[in-house]
């Protein structure tokens, strides 16, 4: 059931944030899906986005600003049978993050990048984000942002991304379906989540994006290149939601890898005994049973 995901952590967003519905569409995906948390890894930067993996039950790791994306390679890279998962904020993302975001796509390595686009930076207490639009004045602003806004879909589709989708953090049915769609596909996935900041954003509310959301119809993300993808997800008037492009054909990372080091696929680093000088010096069995106690899941 979709609350045997949640964990016994005090949730501390503010009242509100359009964060709890983003973990209630997660839980709501992970059940549907059968997600099994020992096969399945949540990584996340800092930022009120950070936060999410302490609400998940399954492996978490909790990383350094901007860092989620290269925790997330590792892991996957070591033990590409698991899969894994990135929550991130805009800043952490797309600020100190944006290089990391970029090769991840160029990669196109198995991985889902949730992006929770609040236009803020929430945690920090309001500051502008890379999604905030110029001459936007938030309440926490003197001024307005003189910067221009980075177009997460459009960055995300000229690195390299294979799957990528919009969505909005209210409207749970739609963000579950585009939860699970992103961790079915594989390669790099990209969702961006539109996310009202009650605290800090008092311009991109959820009465905002309720009045400009347009769900896509008749669109077929498969028969599309890129560009065309790139022109339907712009916003404008309107903010189109919904999967603007998928492309199965595009080798994964773990394929490009196995093509050139076949036992790759065959024994993944993670199972492989630690060697020094051709000598083992940690065996698989001493190091799991070192391990044991943190992979048993809590009765619930
Ligand atoms: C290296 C580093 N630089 C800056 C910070 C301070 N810091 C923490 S969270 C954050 C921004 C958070 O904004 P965002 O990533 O959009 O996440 P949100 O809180 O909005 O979910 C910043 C600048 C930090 N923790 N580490
Ligand atoms: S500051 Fe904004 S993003 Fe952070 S918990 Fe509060 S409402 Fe949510
Ligand atoms: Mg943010």
């Amino acid at each position: 059931m979709a609350r045997d995901y949640g964990t016994e952590n005090w949730i501390d967003w503010c009242p509100g944030c359009g964060n709890f519905g983003i973990v209630s569409s997660v839980y709501r995906a992970f059940s549907e899906l059968e997600v099994e948390p020992e096969n399945t890894v949540v990584v996340s930067g800092i930022g009120c986005s950070g936060k999410m993996p302490h609400f998940i039950d399954v492996n978490g790791v909790h990383t350094l600003h901007g860092r989620a994306i290269p925790f997330a390679t590792g892991i996957k890279m070591a033990d590409p049978k698991l899969k894994v998962v990135v929550n991130g904020g805009d800043g952490d993302l797309l600020g100190i993050g944006a290089g990391h975001f970029v090769a991840l796509g160029r990669r196109n390595l198995d991985v889902l990048v949730m992006m929770h686009d609040n236009r803020v930076y929430g945690l920090t207490k309001g500051q502008a984000s890379p999604t905030l639009p110029r001459d936007t004045k938030t309440k926490a602003l003197n001024t307005p942002s003189i910067q221009d806004a980075v177009e997460p879909l459009a960055l995300a589709l000229t690195s390299g991304y294979t799957h990528v989708a919009r969505s909005f953090a209210m409207d749970s049915d739609h963000l579950k379906e585009s939860i699970k769609d992103g961790m079915e596909h594989e390669g790099a996935a990209f969702l961006n989540i539109l996310q009202p900041c009650v605290t800090y954003n008092d311009i991109h509310t959820s009465e905002y994006f309720n009045e400009r959301i347009d769900k896509l119809e008749d669109w077929d993300p498969e028969d599309i290149d890129p560009t065309e993808a790139m022109d339907r997800s712009r916003i404008d008037e309107e903010i189109p939601i919904g999967l603007f492009y998928r492309d199965t054909e595009t080798p994964t990372f773990e394929e490009r890898i196995a093509e050139q080091l076949p036992s790759y696929q065959e024994k993944a680093p993670a199972e492989q005994d630690i060697e020094k000088n051709g000598k083992t010096i940690l065996d698989q069995e001493t190091f799991r049973s070192k391990f044991k106690g943190n992979l048993i899941r809590k009765e619930k």
